[in-house]
C-alpha cells in the first residue's frame, strides 16, 4: 500500500496540536535530568524557511526526540529575532508597518516549523519585538548605563551610505557593509557605545571552559586580539612633551630611526613646525576620509608627511624625525609607533619611499632564516650598545628597563558601537535634557514602546526616523520638567539576541528578566546549534552580556553556551550559495508536499556530515523516499499477515534459529551505533545503519514473525527522531499502541549480544579439518583463500600438489580439493 504522506502528516499535525504539543514541553524543576538544547533563533524573513534552516533545526530536533526517549527533561525552544534592517526595508517595499510585516512572517515560519514536525516547546515562544520582551533588553541597557558600561562618545564610525546607518566593526567585511556590500565610509557621529573591552581578558580566558569547535575559538581569540608588549617613551626635542609608542619588539629599539603618529593624534598640532603646517593639514584631511580597511591594506602604497619635529631615541640618544602616516591607527595602542625599517615590513616600505635611514640591530641566529629583504624574526642583537651579542628573546625586559619602557597589554577588541539610526529596533531608554544631560528612564517606565505608525517614512542622513515623530520625541524631562527629547537612535539587531536564551526559561515573568530558580535549574545551555557566520558577532556579544549579568548576580554560570555545534551550509544544485538571484533556492513547502516532511528531514541529514558544506541534489530525495516506503511496506505486510493468522508455519526451522541470532545481534549493534551517532551529531551514518537494519529485517522477514513484539518495535523507535510522522502512524495503526510514540523508552542494547566483527573459519583439505582461521565478518573467497594458504600447517599438507577446486561457505569454511 502506498504511503499517503499528505494525509498522514496532516493527521499527526492535528493530533499534536489538539494535545497542545504537551509531549514536547519542558517541565520546570522536573526530577529528570535536564538538557537545554538551543538552536539559534531565526530572523523571520518574508521568504520563509529555506532548506538551510531545515537542516539546522532538524539536527537538534533529532537529538531532542532521542533524549526524551532516554528520559531526559529536554528544553527545546524556538523564537524570533525580529528587529533589524531587513524587516524595515521589507516594510518600506511592501508599504506596511514593520510590525505587520514581522507578524505575517512569523505566522508563516510557525506554520512551516509545525509542518516539519519540530518538537518545540510552543508555550515558550518569544519574539524580540514584543514590548514584554524588549522591556528587558532595555532594562539590561539601563543596568549597563548604571555601571558605566554604556556611554556616549563621538567616535569615528563605519557608516554605510546605502543603508544610511552606522555599522559595528563586526558588521564590516573587507571594508564593505555586510548587508549591501557598499564601501563603508568613516564618519564622526555621536554614538552610544558599550564597553565590551572591559571584558576582553575574561572573554578570552573563559574560552578554555568551552567545548566549542577549535576554529570558532580561534576566530574569537583573533577578534579579541590580545597583544603583549611595551610602552616606550620618546622625548620630543625642544618641547616638554613625551610621545609614548606601543611596541611588541622593544628589543629592536636601537634600530628605531623615526616615529610615526596617526593622523588623528592630538599631539600633531603641538609639535608641527610652522613651515610644515600646510602640508600636514592637507594630508590629515585626506587621511580622515579613508576607511580603516583602506588604511590598513597591506600592499597599498605608503603615504605620509613630516611634522618638522624631532624626538630623541631613548636607547641611542639620537635625534630622529617625527612623521605622520595613515598606516598608524589612532585607536590602537597609543596612536604612535617607533619605526624600525630594518625589521618591520611596513616601516621598511615607508623608509624606502621617504629615504629614511635603516639600522640593522638583529641578525638571525641561524643564517638560513633570513631569506627575505628584511629580517622580522627574533635573533642575536647587534648595533645595540650594551646588548650586542645577546638573544633578542631574552633581553626584552632588560632593554625596557634601560629605556624606561613599561609592560603593556593591548587588545584589538574595541568598544561596541551600540546605536543605529533606525526605526525598527529597541528604543534606547534615555531622555536628553539641555539642563540635566542624559536622564535614563526608571525601570517602572519600561518598556519604552515604539510609536505605532501607519505608513513608513524614510529617514534623513544619519538620523533615525523616530526623530520625525514629534509626539514620540518631545517629552518633559523627568528631573527638571523642562522640555526635553527622547534618544532617537535604536539598538542594533544584536541586542535582542544577546540574552534571548535566558527568556525561554521564564518567558512570562513580569517582574524579572528570568526567575532565579528557573535560571539555576536550566542554565547553562548544554548544546547550542547554529551557523559559523555567528562565530564572532552574536557569540561574542551574548558572552559579554552574560558575563555582565553574572557579575550582577542575575545568572549563575560564567558562560552561557557550553557546547557549540555548527551545521554546514547547503549549496544549490549548481554548487553555488543558494540565492534568489541565482534561482537555485529550494522551497521546503514544495518538497514537503511532493515528498513529505519526513523525507525532507532525513534527506538534509543524509546529504553529508552535519558540519559539512554540501550541495543539494533533488534527484537523491527519491532514495530516502524509497527507504521510508520500504519501512512502511514492511509493517504493512506484517499487519496483513497477522490478520490471516497461522496460515503457514515457517519450514526452515533450523536455518531460522541461526538467522535470528544474527538478526538479534544486529539489532543490538544498531541500537548502540544509532544512539552514539545521534549523540555526536553524526546523523548521516545513523541513517545508514537504520537502512542496513531494515535490509536485514526484510531479508529475514518470515523468520522474525516469531519474535516478541518489542523486537519488532526497535526500528520504529530508532527511526522516530528522524521521521516522526510515519513512525507515529506505524506505532498507533500497525503496532496498536494507545500511548504516544514520544513516550516510548529508547531500546537498550546488550553488549554481550553484539557479535564480534571476527568469525572463525574452518580450513579443510579434501574435506578434513586441518586448521582454523580468524577473519573479518563477510570476507570474500579470495581473501580467505589467500589467508589460508599462508598457514604453515596448510602449506605442509598441500606440499607441491595442485589445487583442483576450492569450496567456500561465507563466514564458515573453506575446503581445498587436491
Ligand atoms: C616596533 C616594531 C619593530 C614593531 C618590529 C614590530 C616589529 P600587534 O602584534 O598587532 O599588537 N603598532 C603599534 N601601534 C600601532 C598602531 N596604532 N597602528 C599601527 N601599528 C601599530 O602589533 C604591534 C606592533 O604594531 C608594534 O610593534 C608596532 O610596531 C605596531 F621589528 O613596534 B612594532
Ligand atoms: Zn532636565
Amino acid at each position: 500500500m502506498k504511503y499517503n504522506h499528505q494525509k498522514i502528516e496532516k493527521k499527526w499535525q492535528k493530533i499534536w496540536q489538539k494535545q497542545g504539543y504537551k509531549d514536547f514541553r519542558a517541565v520546570d524543576f522536573s526530577k529528570k535530568k535536564k538538557i537545554y538544547l538551543l538552536s539559534m533563533f531565526p530572523y523571520p524573513s518574508g521568504e520563509g524557511l529555506h532548506v538551510g534552516h531545515v537542516e539546522m533545526y532538524t539536527g537538534p530536533d533529532i537529538v531532542s526526540r532521542y533524549l526524551r526517549h532516554q528520559n531526559y527533561n529536554v528544553l527545546q525552544p524556538i523564537g524570533y529575532d525580529a528587529f533589524g534592517l531587513p524587516a524595515e526595508q521589507y516594510a518600506i517595499k511592501n508599504n506596511i508597518s514593520p510590525k505587520e510585516a514581522v507578524d505575517q512572517n512569523i505566522k508563516n515560519f510557525e506554520r512551516q516549523f509545525k509542518m516539519m514536525g519540530f518538537s518545540y516547546d510552543w508555550e515558550r515562544v518569544i519574539k524580540t519585538t514584543d514590548p514584554n520582551y524588549y522591556k528587558w533588553t532595555q532594562w539590561i541597557f539601563l543596568k549597563l548605563y548604571e555601571k558605566g558600561l554604556a556611554y556616549e562618545a563621538e567616535a569615528p564610525v563605519n557608516y554605510c551610505p546605502q543603508c544610511k546607518v552606522v555599522l559595528a566593526d563586526e558588521e564590516v567585511e573587507d571594508g564593505k557593509c555586510f548587508r549591501c556590500n557598499t564601501e563603508v565610509e568613516r564618519r564622526y557621529i555621536k554614538q552610544w557605545m558599550l564597553k565590551i573591552t572591559a571584558y576582553a581578558e575574561r572573554l578570552l580566558k573563559d574560552l578554555d571552559l568551552l567545548d566549542w569547535p577549535e576554529n570558532i575559538k580561534v576566530m574569537q581569540k583573533n577578534w579579541i586580539g590580545k597583544s603583549e608588549g611595551y610602552e616606550a617613551p620618546f622625548r620630543v626635542l625642544d618641547h616638554s612633551l613625551e610621545i609614548k609608542v606601543f611596541t611588541t619588539r622593544v628589543d629592536t629599539i636601537f634600530g628605531a630611526t623615526y616615529l610615526v603618529l596617526a593622523p588623528e593624534n592630538p599631539l600633531i598640532s603641538e609639535i608641527t613646525t610652522f613651515d610644515q603646517k600646510d602640508v600636514v593639514k592637507e594630508y590629515i584631511a585626506n587621511a580622515l576620509r579613508k576607511s580603516e580597511f583602506e588604511r590598513q591594506a597591506i600592499n597599498k602604497e605608503k603615504t605620509g608627511v613630516f611634522t618638522g619635529a624631532y624626538a630623541i631615541n631613548p636607547a641611542t640618544h639620537n635625534k630622529i624625525p617625527i612623521w605622520i602616516s595613515d598606516y598608524v591607527l589612532s585607536n590602537y595602542g597609543t596612536g604612535a609607533i617607533m619605526a624600525v625599517p630594518a625589521h618591520d615590513e611596513r616601516d621598511f616600505e615607508f623608509a624606502q619611499k621617504f629615504h629614511l635611514p635603516k639600522i640593522v640591530v638583529i641578525k638571525p641566529e641561524y643564517s638560513g632564516d633570513n631569506n627575505s629583504k628584511i629580517y622580522t624574526g627574533e635573533g642575536i642583537l647587534e648595533n645595540s650598545g650594551p646588548f650586542d651579542g645577546r638573544k633578542s628573546r631574552e633581553v626584552k625586559d632588560k632593554i625596557a628597563l634601560y629605556v624606561g619602557a613599561r609592560k603593556k597589554i593591548n587588545y584589538k577588541l574595541r568598544d561596541w558601537v551600540f546605536s543605529r539610526q533606525r526605526f525598527w529596533g529597541e528604543p534606547i531608554p534615555v531622555i536628553k535634557c539641555s539642563q540635566c544631560g542624559i536622564v535614563p528612564l526608571k525601570e517602572k517606565d519600561l518598556p519604552l514602546r515604539l510609536p505605532e505608525i501607519k505608513k513608513y517614512k524614510v529617514a534623513g542622513e544619519a538620523e533615525s526616523p523616530l526623530a520625525q515623530i514629534p509626539s514620540w520625541v518631545n517629552v518633559r524631562c523627568p528631573k527638571c520638567h523642562n522640555e526635553a527629547k527622547r534618544e532617537t537612535n535604536t539598538m542594533p539587531q544584536w541586542a535582542g539576541s544577546s540574552w534571548y536564551y535566558l527568556r525561554y526559561l521564564d518567558p512570562k515573568n513580569k517582574k524579572q528578566l528570568v526567575g532565579s530558580k528557573k535560571e539555576k535549574y536550566w542554565m547553562p545551555v548544554d548544546i547550542y546549534v547554529g551557523g559559523v557566520e555567528h562565530a564572532v558577532l552574536h557569540l561574542l556579544y551574548a558572552r559579554f552580556w552574560h558575563k555582565f549579568l553574572y557579575d550582577l548576580g542575575y545568572v549563575s554560570t560564567p558562560e552561557p553556551f557550553i557546547k557549540l555545534v555548527n551545521q554546514g551550509l547547503i549549496l544549490g544544485e549548481d554548487n553555488e550559495k543558494m540565492s534568489k538571484s541565482r534561482g537555485n533556492v529550494i522551497s521546503p513547502d514544495k518538497i514537503v508536499s511532493e515528498y513529505s516532511a519526513d523525507v525532507l528531514r532525513m534527506y538534509t541529514m543524509f546529504m553529508g556530515a552535519f558540519g559539512d558544506i554540501k550541495p543539494w541534489h533533488s534527484k537523491n530525495l527519491i532514495g530516502i523516499k524509497r527507504f521510508l516506503q520500504r519501512v512502511w511496506d514492511f509493517y504493512d505486510r506484517k499487519y496483513s499477515e497477522k490478520k490471516q493468522k497461522n496460515v503457514k508455519k515457517i519450514k526452515v526451522e533450523k536455518m531460522k534459529k541461526v538467522d535470528l541470532k544474527e538478526l538479534e545481534s544486529l539489532r543490538h549493534q544498531t541500537i548502540k551505533k544509532v544512539s552514539e551517532e545521534i549523540e555526536s551529531f553524526k546523523f548521516n551514518t545513523a541513517i545508514s545503519h537504520l537502512m542496513e537494519y531494515l535490509n536485514a529485517l526484510c531479508k529475514n522477514e518470515k523468520a522474525i514473525q516469531e519474535l516478541p513484539k518489542d523486537h519488532f518495535e526497535t526500528l520504529v523507535i530508532l527511526l522516530h527522531p528522524f521521521a516522526p510522522f510515519m513512525t507515529s502512524e506505524i506505532w498507533s495503526t500497525y503496532l496498536k499502541h494507545k500511548s504516544s510514540l514520544e513516550l516510548a523508552k529508547w531500546p537498550k542494547y546488550d553488549a554481550k549480544l553484539i557479535i564480534k566483527n571476527q568469525v572463525a573459519i574452518i580450513v579443510q583439505i579434501n574435506g578434513k579439518v586441518r586448521a582454523d582461521l580468524e577473519m573479518p565478518l563477510n570476507s570474500s573467497k579470495e581473501e580467505v583463500e589467500k589467508a589460508a594458504l599462508k598457514i604453515d600447517k596448510v602449506k605442509n599438507y598441500l606440499g607441491e600438489k595442485s589445487i583442483r577446486k576450492v569450496i567456500f561457505v561465507p563466514n564458515r569454511l573453506i575446503n581445498f580439493v587436491i
